[in-house]
């Protein structure tokens, strides 16, 4: 990165801090199809396995400490929940974006009945929604790419739908290892087409790689482009 880079960089991690440390309210969690909000403005959604730690990051983005439910037991997030980000002042003004925490896939201990209504809503969503702008793939760094996230990849990439990579839980993970995972999952990403070649290294605990998905996030929120 030149020094121009590093500067407007530093503008848009500054301009996406401003906006997401200003109004963002839950709106609603929708267990079905039906009951999602109506398609607005523009969506980003929260996708991977249960426990990789969507809704934490969820709150890490938004500088909430529990806008998002978290929890140490896998199958946390059941619905799909959206928050407004970037209310404007006038009464009934639709805010800027949405982001979508989304119930965990690959989760064996619910009832497969219930893990196959969570499966149907999320593809479908992600399938269906035009107001999706771009969906987040999470991965905890530990563990790195499985082959319900291949599959995911490969969903998202069949309907046309971009997305990033974000290794999670960085904060767990010796950096030589960190660097190892990385370096294989960007691999793993050039492979697919509607992914994002960069891949984000994140903690929501420690605040790694925060500010800089903020800015990913505004910037995918607002549209602007991006290709392999
Ligand atoms: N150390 C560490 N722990 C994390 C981090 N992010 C999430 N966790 C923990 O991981 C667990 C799962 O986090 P959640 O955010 O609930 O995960 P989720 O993906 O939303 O889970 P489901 O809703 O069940 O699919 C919680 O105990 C979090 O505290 C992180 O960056 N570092
Ligand atoms: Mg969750």
């Amino acid at each position: 990165m030149d020094e121009i880079d590093a500067i407007q960089q530093a503008a848009r991690e500054e301009a996406a801090s401003r906006l997401f440390s200003g109004p963002v309210d839950f709106l609603l969690s929708a267990p079905q199809l039906k009951f999602l909000p109506e398609p607005a403005v523009p969506e980003i959604a929260f996708c991977g396995r249960s426990n990789v730690g969507k809704s934490s990051l969820l709150n890490a983005l938004t500088g909430r400490k529990a806008i998002a439910r978290a929890s140490v037991t896998p199958g946390r997030t059941q619905e799909l929940n959206f928050f407004d980000v970037g209310r404007p002042e006038e009464e009934g003004a639709l805010p800027l974006f949405r982001l979508v925490d989304m119930p965990g896939y690959g989760f064996a201990k619910a009832p497969i009945k219930v893990v196959d209504k969570w499966k149907a809503l999320v593809n479908s969503y992600l399938r269906g929604r035009q107001v999706l702008s771009r969906t987040l793939v999470l991965v905890d760094s530990r563990h790195g790419l499985k082959d319900v996230d291949r599959a995911m990849m490969k969903m998202l990439d069949e309907a046309a739908v971009g997305y990033r990579i974000v290794l999670t839980k960085t904060d767990k993970i010796k950096a030589s290892d960190l660097a190892v995972v990385t370096e294989k999952t960007a691999a793993e990403a050039k492979k697919h087409v509607a992914a994002h070649p960069e891949i984000h290294l994140t903690s929501a605990e420690k605040g790694m790689g925060i500010a800089a998905l903020r800015a990913a996030v505004l910037a995918d929120a607002m549209g602007e482009g991006w290709t392999q």
